[in-house]
């Protein structure tokens, strides 16, 4: 590969001969030129810059200086077509972001040129001129900071792409886990020796020999840095490369992947707020018939969802938080999923039906009324977020001072899939109740949860207000 640089600053690509660039200049693995570009002006003081038009502070860069030296440099001088891919490379503050996909390409490419500007930049026309000359010009950016100038963009993209050539790197195995690699992913953290240095202990895991674990250890690591430290990754995560244990450790930091192959979301778990009534309604609606065996009739569905669960029931339980708390799973385009706990109002308070009564005798004890989730997000673990964060909220509220002890559930006898997610989070059955749906007497089984043998995630924030 051909990098060609142009700058009024050459010296400053001198740390170009060093390190892994260096030897593989050296080692003819990377033809890199870089050229003054005073060597392209026609005044014996070398000008390559005026006064701005339409006035402002600082100067720009002449078009007609950088004209002579693109053409020389990119082989256009006397019209001539260089063979091969040619990327001409303007380094900007106003320019797409330089990222790691972009230098993948780039170091495909025969000939690279980078026209390093300073003052307040190059003429615009010069960028236009080449692009509609057939040369693919990309202005890009390092960032949203700013620079002096584009020499030290220079430097990043030729560093960035030599190490891609072949035989730049002594073992290409080391590009393939990196940060921003083809996994997508942050970098796990690295140990050497001493195993004890200033207190410090090497994660015992990584001097046990197990492969497997440690394997398995480091892409925790890395999922869990780059989930705290660039969410902005996670939402372009490939979920084909995402396994059951990757979906786990992304959902403890509240990233969550839908059924049918979209990538990652994030998916926030709050109280309920009054505005959010007719959206949970429609929920509700959609969701309440999806846990129904196919035995009860369409219409007594829709008798109990016209009976408890309409936007104004909601509006009631989302208003009496004495009695009531919703907890609510929002995603980016609105509510995914949903609890309804219905809180005791006197420590010694019965469940309301006596057959549940008979099963539950811890006290005060909550009921969770409604757990559900919109299909697609159904096994991503956004049902188990939710039911964490309701025992918890449960665990917190205090009845004429007394810690709710226990919460109940009744499930249809036939969803086993809602009850072994029950079980995954600490609920046991008890026994069996009838619950009215419409006109249809179904049998649910009864469960419940001893909430001072749960350990407690972080509550969500109180109810707003
Ligand atoms: C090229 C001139 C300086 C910029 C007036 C300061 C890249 N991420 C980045 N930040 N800054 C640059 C950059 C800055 C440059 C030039 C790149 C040429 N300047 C100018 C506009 C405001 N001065 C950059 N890549």
């Amino acid at each position: 590969m051909r990098i060609d640089v142009v700058t009024i600053f050459p010296g400053y690509l001198d740390a170009l001969d060093l390190s892994l660039v260096g030897k593989a200049r050296r080692d003819g693995l990377l033809d890199l030129r870089v050229h003054d570009l005073r060597d392209w002006t026609t005044d014996r003081h070398r000008t390559v810059d005026d006064t701005p038009f339409g006035g402002g502070a600082g100067m720009v860069m002449r078009p007609d200086v950088w004209g002579r030296a693109l053409d020389d440099v990119l082989g256009r001088t006397g019209g001539g077509d260089p063979a091969g891919r040619q990327v001409l490379l303007v380094p900007t503050p106003s320019g797409e972001r330089l990222t790691q996909r972009t230098v993948e390409d780039l170091a495909t490419v025969d000939q690279l040129v980078l026209a390093c500007g300073r003052y307040e930049g190059i003429d615009a026309r010069v960028a236009e001129h080449y692009a509609d000359a057939g040369v693919e010009v990309r202005e890009f950016s390092l960032g949203d900071y700013v620079l002096n100038g584009g020499e030290v963009a220079a430097l990043v993209v030729v560093e960035a792409v030599a190490r891609l050539l072949p035989g730049v790197v002594g073992n290409p195995q080391s590009l393939v886990e990196e940060s921003h690699g083809a996994a997508g992913l942050l970098e796990y953290p690295v140990y050497t020796k001493p195993p004890a240095w200033a207190g410090r202990e090497v994660p015992e895991i990584l001097l046990s020999g197990h492969h497997g674990n440690i394997a398995r250890w480091r892409r925790d690591l890395a999922l869990e840095r780059t989930a705290e430290r660039r969410p902005d990754m996670v939402g372009t995560l490939d979920p084909a490369d995402l396994d059951r244990r990757d979906r786990a450790v992304l959902a403890r930091h509240g990233w969550f992947v839908p059924a049918g192959g979209a990538a990652p979301v994030r998916v926030v778990v709050r109280p309920g707020r009054p505005e959010d009534a007719a959206g949970l309604a429609d929920l509700a609606a959609a969701t309440f018939p999806l846990a129904c065996p196919p035995h009860m009739a369409e219409e007594d569905v829709a008798a109990f969802v016209a009976a408890h669960l309409g936007p104004e029931h909601f509006a009631a339980y989302l208003a009496e938080e004495e009695r009531y708390r919703v907890l609510v799973a929002e995603g980016p385009a609105g509510p995914v999923g949903y609890t309804l706990l219905v809180l005791p109002l006197t420590a010694q308070e019965s469940p309301y039906a006596e057959d549940v009564a008979a099963l539950v005798v811890a006290r005060p004890a909550a009921e969770l009324s409604k757990c559900y989730v919109l299909p697609e997000f159904q096994g991503s673990g956004v049902a188990g977020a939710l039911l964490d964060a309701t025992t918890t909220q449960a665990a917190a509220h205090l009845v004429e001072d007394e810690p709710v002890a226990t919460v109940w559930l009744g499930t249809n006898r036939a969803n086993r899939r809602a009850q072994r997610r029950y079980a995954r989070h600490g609920f046991v059955t008890l026994g069996t109740r009838r619950f009215r749906v419409g006109e249809s007497l179904e049998e649910d089984v009864v469960m419940a949860v001893t909430l001072a043998d749960v350990p407690q995630t972080t509550p969500p924030p109180a109810p707003a207000g």
